[in-house]
């Protein structure tokens, strides 16, 4: 054989083994499994005794001494491509569930599921509804995002009004104002506009304002409002609706007081307290020393926003009130910081699951 003849057979040496090392890069970056004996098989077959990879270090032997060094790299790079490749297809299969196993085994125990419980705020939201329900009022509903009219303008704020600054209010769009309604109120202008009385509802929902978090505060919280017109409401109606929450919400024995407030919806106004609960009305560190819990507003509905939702002032009247359902779950169950009920630790929420 002459020197030319030598080299043409080492090139063609050298051009098999290459391709049969590709071809096995591809093989192995196209193999899949998620059973662990299949893997194995391939693991067997590509890097076992009798192996592809062997098959290709015996071969590597007669390789001539100016080729060795490029096809060793080759080799080496095949091995950790395919040793990483089973290793990895080995580890997700070992971590998904066996589907072989549970199928194959029907009387196998079924696993634990955790249910989860409803959040405090949602019971204690469910439990304000439950208990106007017991007194006649429905439950009705309404869009977060609204508009300038049903949140501020039809329930009787001058346009100058404080509470449509940017500082207070999340807007969406400027002229016409679409914003996030900043009370559950916009559901009651809703049901006003659309029907004429009796009403009676309740409307729970959530409401947004631009304030800064704190242990008292929060930019999302809870409300739920009531409204009830009809002929003849009176301010001794909305007294003795509010005394019956206040016994079923916090205890028989609860008493209530009404301070005069203002609110640009009603006329008069008040501020609902209820007597604490843990001191009997002695005076104690969670009332402050004043036997009164301060738990929701209330007042007759205005003229005012009665015409402006279409209903005749003249023959009818109404009360309307508002609490947040947040400061209501932290009066009921102890709880000093307003965050944990948005943080969803559930070492705090496992405490609620069988509270009500
Ligand atoms: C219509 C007419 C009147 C709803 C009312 C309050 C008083 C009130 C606050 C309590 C704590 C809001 O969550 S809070 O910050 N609410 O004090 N809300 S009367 O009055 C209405 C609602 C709708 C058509």
């Amino acid at each position: 054989m002459g020197s030319f003849s030598r080299r043409e057979h080492a090139n063609k040496f050298h051009t098999t083994m290459i391709q049969k090392i590709e071809n096995l890069i591809a093989q192995v970056n196209q193999f899949s499994a998620t059973s662990a004996a299949e893997i194995e098989e391939f693991r067997i077959r590509i890097l076992g005794k009798k192996g592809e990879l062997n098959a290709l270090l015996e071969e590597f032997k007669t390789v001539p001494a100016e080729q060795k060094r490029e096809l060793g790299q080759k080799i080496n790079a095949l091995k950790t491509l395919a040793t990483e490749r089973i290793n990895n297809l080995k580890a997700s299969a070992s971590a998904a569930p066996s589907r072989t196993t549970a199928i194959d085994d029907m009387t196998r125990p079924a696993t634990d599921e955790s249910l989860g419980g409803r959040h405090p705020v949602s019971l204690v939201k469910n439990q304000i509804c439950e208990i106007f329900g017991r007194l006649g009022y429905t439950i009705a509903d309404g869009p977060e995002i609204e508009d300038d009219w049903h949140v501020f303008s039809a329930l009787n704020f001058p346009p100058e009004h404080p509470a449509r600054d940017m500082q207070d209010t999340f807007f969406i769009e400027k002229n016409p104002d679409i914003l996030l309604r900043t009370h559950t109120s916009s559901i009651q202008t809703r049901i006003m506009e659309h029907g004429q009385p009796p009403i009676r509802v309740v409307c729970p929902g959530r409401v947004f304002r631009n304030e800064a978090i704190s242990y008292r505060a929060h930019c999302i919280f809870h409300q739920v409002e009531g409204l009830y017109i009809d002929e003849n409401v009176s301010f001794a109606d909305l007294k003795q609706a509010l005394l019956y929450f206040a016994k079923e919400m916090f205890g028989e024995s609860s008493k209530i007081r009404l301070r005069p407030s203002y609110f640009p919806f009603t006329e008069p106004s008040g501020e609902v307290d209820v007597s604490c609960n843990l001191c009997g009305g002695k005076g104690c560190a969670v009332c402050k020393g004043t036997g009164w819990l301060e738990i929701m507003g209330c007042g007759m509905v205005d003229p005012n926003v009665l015409e402006a939702c279409g209903i005749d002032s003249k023959k009818y009247s109404g009360f309307a009130f508002g609490m947040g359902v947040e400061r209501i779950a932290m009066l009921k169950y102890g709880v000093k910081d307003l965050r944990l009920y948005f943080e969803n630790d559930v070492r705090f929420l496992h405490q609620f699951d069988k509270a009500l």
